[in-house]
């Protein structure tokens, strides 16, 4: 085992990095930028080595002086958490000829999924489900059109260095084709620096799941069930839970049949996510693969007791799942809540002092953050600031949990989501699992 880890993140999931391993009995070193120089990753770290200045380029993202810190501190291996450099090829790269274990995928893995193109061709080539449209890459725009009559309108044309919602376009009919061939090419070459495309038929309203996977290097692939994320507004996830009330104990085994055939298409070793859309008529689609540990991994902890951080570890030290499929079984209900300090009305992020800080507990809440009573979130980098994840015995006793934990969490001096949080996950349709990607437009235009 490792003995000691460089954590090359921050907020509370460098925090959440550094508990998995004060309990494997693994010393951490903490990175910073001047504008995190008070925050709780680096005070409850054992060692702590300021990168830079605020910005992401100058510290978080900036390579060299990761790896510097890990030279100096002598780390043996690197955890990325999530955003930052955790699905960069190049940074495991470099890992690996400093001689640090980089904890997640390998290299060539991390390219390959983050190529949604090359993950779309090796999925069909595999055999799991993928929505109809092209094979790789589009060659223009008549190739689109041929396609699209093929499988009929409306279709979306995808970015293949895209993912998270950037350079996409929906043709609806023949005449809008071309323009927004046009559009999604001019996006993804400014946006990603590669104009490359891709086209799927267009799924109306589907839902967002996904499943957790886990591999080690002596060649188990496990599964460890569904999220369900399709509560999300602009791309960006406001609430998630396990399991999802859409799948029947046979689409779940499908889904999970498909999860571990992808993830052993590209012998997948460490933990990752599977996405799927789920269409209206109950169809599940392979949409991309993400190489990393996300933000919503702790509801898939409550369901199934493992700590997936700490699964991370063990597996990138060489070790084995510490668990195998059939001991792995999901038990009651766990919803998340991400809370962001952010205006409730314009989404404007709102960074700031805390002046009051009071987070909920009692049974079944589990509250995932870097903030306190005296923190300043800094404007530089996302507004999440903490999860309010509920555990219930069944999806009414997490939700009830939710709602109690929603509106006793206190913070001031910040604007912040929580009032909004507490609003959906009230909401009939929420409450009766009717949900889809459509979920929050169709809830902001009820509120009015
Ligand atoms: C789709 C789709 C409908 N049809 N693909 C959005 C981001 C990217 N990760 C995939 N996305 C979508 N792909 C086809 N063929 C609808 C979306 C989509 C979406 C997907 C997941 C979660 C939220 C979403 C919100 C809007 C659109």
């Amino acid at each position: 085992m490792f003995r000691k880890i460089l954590i090359a993140n921050r907020g509370e999931i460098a925090l959440r990095i550094i508990w998995a391993c004060r309990e494997l009995g693994i010393k951490t070193v903490a990175i910073y930028s001047t504008a995190d120089a008070d925050s709780l990753h680096v005070r409850f770290a054992d060692e702590e080595v300021c990168i830079g200045p605020p910005r992401n380029q100058d510290s978080y993202l900036n390579v060299s002086a990761v790896i510097s810190a890990a030279e100096i501190t002598d780390a043996e291996a690197v955890h990325p958490g999530y955003g930052f450099l955790a699905e960069s090829a190049h940074f495991a790269e470099v890992c690996r000829e400093c001689g640090l274990t980089f904890i997640g995928p390998e290299p060539d893995v991390i390219r390959k999924m983050g190529d949604k193109a090359v993950a779309r061709s090796t999925m069909m080539e595999a055999g799991v489900p993928t929505i109809p449209g092209s094979e790789g890459i589009l060659d223009g725009p008549e190739h689109a059109a041929e396609i699209a009559e093929k499988i009929g309108y409306p279709v979306l044309i995808k970015a293949s260095a895209g993912g998270g919602g950037r350079g996409m376009r929906i043709a609806n009919d023949a005449d809008e084709l071309e323009r927004m061939y046009n559009a999604a090419t001019a996006e993804a070459g400014a946006a990603f620096g590669n104009a490359e495309v891709y086209l799927e038929k267009y799924l109306k309203n589907p839902r967002h799941i996904e499943f957790q996977v886990l591999g080690d290097t002596h060649g188990n692939i496990v599964h460890l069930f569904e999220r369900e994320c399709s509560i999300q507004r602009r791309h960006q996830k406001l609430v998630e839970e396990s399991p999802s009330v859409a799948l029947d104990d046979d689409l779940r085994a499908r889904m999970a049949e498909a999860a571990i055939k992808a993830a052993r298409a590209v012998d997948y070793v460490n933990a990752g996510t599977i996405e799927f859309l789920l269409d209206e008529d109950k169809n599940f689609y392979f949409i991309e693969m993400n190489t990393r540990i996300q933000v919503e991994h702790p509801v898939t902890e409550l369901v199934t007791g493992i700590d997936i951080i700490k699964e991370m570890v063990r597996v990138a030290a060489g070790e084995p799942i510490s668990v195998t499929q059939d001991e792995i079984v999901s038990r009651g209900h766990a919803i998340e809540c991400r809370v962001n300090a952010e205006h409730p009305e314009t989404f404007v992020p709102s960074p700031g002092k805390i002046t009051t800080f009071h987070s909920p507990g009692g049974p079944g809440i589990r509250i995932d953050t870097h903030c306190h009573g005296d923190a300043t979130i800094p404007p530089f980098y996302d507004s999440m600031i903490a999860k309010v994840i509920a555990y219930g015995g069944t999806r009414g006793e997490a939700i009830l949990r939710m709602r109690r934990a929603m509106e006793s969490f206190v913070i001031e001096g910040i604007h912040t989501n929580v009032a909004l949080q507490r609003k959906i996950v009230s909401d009939e349709d929420f409450v009766r699992g009717r949900m889809s990607t459509a979920f929050m437009e169709r809830f902001l235009e009820k509120k009015g």
